[in-house]
């Protein structure tokens, strides 16, 4: 089976996506994601003026004989540009593989090992009234697992909170990247944050109880002793998992948070491949792996991290905001589906216009998702939906301390 054309659809539905359709010439036809938030023309050139004449000829077969020709073959490995490149071409291969079986994906990738796929949801508030009403929308709409993010006194706008509660549905959901034609500056102080946390995590402890699992995101803004700190202080609230307590480009920084405490620790969304996780997960110095399936090369790429991974018992958490497509989610869930080492999978809603771009077979039923059991990923899109929603600039948010530094957002 032949590759016979490669196109690269750029639309902003509700936000920007980067999908990547392979046509071969028995007429199936696969989709890949390749959406890198707030970055994302630089995927979409990489894919148009240097993958796409790469593949017109190729046996579409060939999964991992094209995932080592384009990692190997640029010489200049690794990044998140090229990976997410790689990864749409690797997940646009695994679909149309899965098609031409008649199988959903996972069978593919050994079948499933489990029913379903635990999903954790984004709660959020201003104040812990907001919180609180949060949580219970979040398990009102069958969340089991509850993420919590809070604004703190003393700093005007924290990641994961929105600044003004929406309407509805989505009234707490919360979309980092702005369409801005610059990026927005928020503000951030480590001790002001430090001193607040364990408090709200006390306050959501007594009201909803000790079983309901509870995560966190730090999203990169401590030092290795804050993260240490943090970590120990919020020990007696019993976390499902802290994550991004550091930046985690030195993964030494994570030995040093182990040392001090036991909450489970969770890292990677901003990896691109195994290297990246290679200390951390040999001396296990964390317990889930973060990545997406969109951001480490596909299907092939992040399966050679988890099966690294489970090696040492380091679990799966894969990314799962909006910013990855429904693609991208699709591809998510056939590997949680097969995969031995899961551990959990977050899950925001997308958007209803990003919805009549992307018909999904995907299903959430009583806290678990399930990618449903249509012949490949089970993704299609509307061509004529996706031009009708051209690409709009947009960037994610970044910090200022109080005096003006350049903080880690
Ligand atoms: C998460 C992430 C996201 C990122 C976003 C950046 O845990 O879901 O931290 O909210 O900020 O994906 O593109
Ligand atoms: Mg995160």
């Amino acid at each position: 089976m032949r590759i016979t054309a490669a196109d690269v659809i750029v639309s902003s539905p509700d936000r920007n996506f980067v999908t990547l359709q392979i046509t071969t010439d028995e007429g199936i036809t696969g989709l890949g994601d390749g959406t890198l938030n707030g970055r994302e023309l630089a995927v979409a050139s990489y894919l148009q003026d240097h993958v796409v004449p790469l593949l017109i000829g190729r046996d579409a077969h060939r999964i991992e004989d094209a995932w080592q020709f384009l990692y190997r073959s640029a010489y200049w490995r690794r990044g998140p540009v090229t990976m997410t490149a790689i990864a749409a071409v690797d997940v646009a291969l695994w679909d149309i593989k899965a098609k031409a079986a008649g199988m959903p994906l996972y069978q593919l990738l050994g079948g499933a090992s489990r029913d379903g796929i635990m999903a954790y949801g984004h709660a959020s508030g201003r104040d812990l009234e907001e919180l609180f009403d949060s949580i219970r929308h979040h398990q009102e709409a069958g969340f089991r697992s509850i993420r919590v993010q809070t604004s703190v006194p003393g700093i005007d706008a924290v990641y994961g909170v929105p600044s003004q509660p929406g309407a509805g549905e989505k009234r707490y959901d919360y979309e980092p990247a702005q369409r801005t034609a610059l990026p927005v500056e928020e503000d951030w102080d480590t001790a002001a944050y430090l001193r607040h946390i364990p408090s709200v995590f006390e306050a959501v402890r007594s009201e909803f109880g000790a079983e309901v699992p509870l995560l966190h995101d730090g999203h990169h803004r401590m030092t290795p002793i804050q993260a240490a700190r943090l970590g120990k202080s919020l020990e007696p609230y019993d976390l499902f998992w802290l994550e991004d307590c550091t930046p985690a480009e030195n993964q030494e920084a994570l030995r040093l948070v182990r040392q001090h405490t036991t909450t489970p620790l969770a890292i990677g969304e901003v990896f691109n491949s195994v290297w990246d996780y290679q200390t951390l997960i040999r001396e296990q110095l964390i317990d889930y792996v973060r990545s997406s399936v969109t951001h480490t090369g596909g299907i092939s790429g992040l399966r050679k991290i988890l099966d690294f991974a489970a090696q040492y018992q380091v679990k799966s958490g894969l990314h799962g905001p909006t910013d990855i497509s429904p693609v991208g989610m699709a591809a998510s869930l056939h590997l949680d589906l097969a995969i031995h080492n899961f551990g959990i999978q977050e899950y925001m809603h997308h958007g209803s216009l990003t919805n009549e771009v992307f018909r999904q077979s995907l299903t959430f039923e009583d806290g678990l998702l399930h990618p449903g059991e249509q012949p490949g990923l089970g993704v299609e899109i509307d061509l004529a939906a996706a031009a009708a929603h051209p690409y709009q600039p947009a960037y994610l948010p970044f910090n200022r301390l109080r005096d003006g530094t350049v903080h880690d957002w």
